[in-house]
């Protein structure tokens, strides 16, 4: 069966990843499905749409109902930390995705509940993902090292 994957990218935390975002989504459709398909949008205004409380009711529900939570954490975002937080609250797995050399915040590596997954390349991000995406999540086995 397909997994639920809630996606999390910057938004107003800055949108300079957000073709990175477009093809992190367009590889995990691949086998599964994204419910945050908006996160990867080229065209997303970072300031209109719909009201804030409905974003945060949306999310939250999406939140409680997937089955995996795949964050890209390179540009710094407060709504991708209060995610990750909800996430680790309804006891999702949670694998934090950032590339090598950016300084990651400390409340993200030091929580030892997030899979904590630094890439060198876009090659290497997308078939990590399709690597976790690929297996059965079992406790002690979410390594993204392990590829
Ligand atoms: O603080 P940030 O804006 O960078 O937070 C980004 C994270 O919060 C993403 O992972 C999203 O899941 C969520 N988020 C933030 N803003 C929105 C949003 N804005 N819509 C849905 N989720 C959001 C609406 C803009 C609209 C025109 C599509």
């Amino acid at each position: 069966m397909k997994k639920k994957v809630y996606f999390a990218g910057s938004i107003r935390g800055g949108r300079q990843d957000a073709e990175l975002y477009q093809k992190i989504i367009a590889t995990i459709n691949e086998t599964d499905t994204v419910l945050t398909e908006h996160v990867g949008d080229l065209g997303l205004s970072p300031v209109e749409g719909k009201g804030d409380k409905a974003i945060y009711a949306q999310d939250t529900a999406w939140l409680r109902e997937c089955d995996i939570v795949i964050a890209e954490c390179s540009t710094p975002s407060l709504g991708v930390g209060y995610e990750l937080a909800y996430a680790e609250k309804y006891q999702k797995p949670v694998y934090v995705f950032y590339k090598k050399g950016v300084n990651l915040s400390a409340m993200l590596s030091g929580d030892t509940y997030f899979e904590i997954c630094p890439y060198e390349n876009e090659k290497h991000l997308l078939g990590a993902i399709k690597y976790i995406l690929g297996r059965k999540f079992q406790a002690g086995k979410r390594s993204c090292d392990d590829e």
